[in-house]
């Protein structure tokens, strides 16, 4: 029996030493140590064993099991040290890669125009308000001197929600909504959203219009001309040329339109200007003592001058864009070149 044991001890020993795998180490143990194990079934049949030999093969057999134990315990646990390493290893990030870039959203074009004429004109003293898209007639139309019979309230021009409710076709509403409201002196500019009934390369259903309203005593036309030629240079350029020509709106008198020299062709003619070598810019003029009489304003006491502009048609002089669609198309390829 003892010499079995030492075959047995040998057997072991000799597996052990040529099992690499976690599962090789578990498969000795459960072969020699298991509880259907060899040297657990050697143990079990101590009865053969002489009762002189029984001491010596009893300590013989637990000292194989305690050494094939530990041994086996402790490869294992070597075995779970390599593993970890290995998936350290594998897993390693390299903090010196260059990381993936993440798309950055811009300002869209027509708002970056609006920003930039609204910080023009904070420096003038002016202040922005805001109001309704959906507006009365009475503030889209009536309070502007603007007649029932008028060609700009055609149906082809405006979009009607109701009888007396449109989407406004310019932001003026909201400045008559603020005289309604505030006595002069009054400084103010109204950005927003309009729309009309138009569509092809240079009209949309809706685009962005800028308003502004100045209302003192003693406003004059040539308050007008100043502080629309230096807001006009603060944007083109100071080296920017511009004329003024007499026009007609329903609620301004005189009224004028300002044109710049073409910046594409310099003045010499271009397709942009139309041959013609000059770029309408904004309409303008001094407040119709009609619309003065409706906010109940004293037009004896006070005057004013008011000015409108399209910030897409700005945007596309600006920056050389020919077709005013490219605008609301949201197309990543133009809006990323701004
Ligand atoms: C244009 C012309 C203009 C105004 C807008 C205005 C507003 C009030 C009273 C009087 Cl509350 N006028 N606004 C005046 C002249 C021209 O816009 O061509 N816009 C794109």
């Amino acid at each position: 029996m003892i010499s079995k044991l030492q075959q047995l001890k040998e057997n072991a020993l000799a597996e052990l030493q040529t099992a690499k795998t976690e599962d090789q180490f578990l498969a000795v143990r459960t072969k020699y140590i298991g509880r259907k194990g060899l040297l657990t079934g050697l143990l079990r049949n101590i009865a053969q064993v002489s009762d002189a030999e029984k001491p010596l093969f009893g300590k013989l057999c637990n000292e194989l099991k305690n050494l094939l134990n530990d041994k086996i315990e402790e490869e294992l646990q070597q075995q779970a040290i390599r593993n970890k390493e290995d998936v350290l290893l594998k897993e390693k990030i390299d903090v010196t890669l260059p990381g993936s870039v993440i798309k950055c959203g811009r300002i869209h074009p027509v708002i970056q125009i609006r920003r930039e004429i609204c910080s023009i004109f904070a420096s003038f003293g002016f202040s922005v308000v805001e109001g309704p898209e959906v507006e009365l007639d009475y503030y889209n139309f009536e309070a502007l001197n603007i007649a029932k019979d008028h060609p700009a309230r055609d149906m082809q021009d405006t979009f009607y929600i109701e009888d007396n409710i449109v989407l406004r076709t310019h932001t003026s509403p909201v400045q008559v909504r603020v005289m309604e409201k505030v006595q002069p002196p009054l400084r103010i500019l109204s950005p927003g959203r309009v729309y009309r009934r138009d569509s092809d390369v240079s009209h949309t259903p809706m685009f962005h219009q800028i308003e502004g309203l100045l209302v003192d005593k003693g406003v004059s036309f040539g308050d007008l001309k100043g502080i629309l030629t230096a807001f006009l240079k603060k944007i083109f350029g100071e080296g920017t040329t511009l004329r003024f020509r007499p026009s007609f709106f329903p609620f301004t008198e005189p009224s004028a339109e300002v044109d710049i020299r073409c910046v594409m062709c310099g003045g010499s003619g271009c397709r942009v200007c139309g041959q013609s070598g000059w770029l309408e810019i904004l309409g303008s003029g001094m407040v119709d003592p009609a619309v003065f009489e409706n906010v109940d304003y004293d037009s004896e006491e006070y005057s004013g001058f008011a000015f409108g502009l399209g910030l897409e048609r700005i945007a596309m002089l600006k920056y050389g864009i020919s077709d005013i669609r490219l605008f609301f198309e949201n197309d990543i390829r133009f809006l990323k070149q701004f």
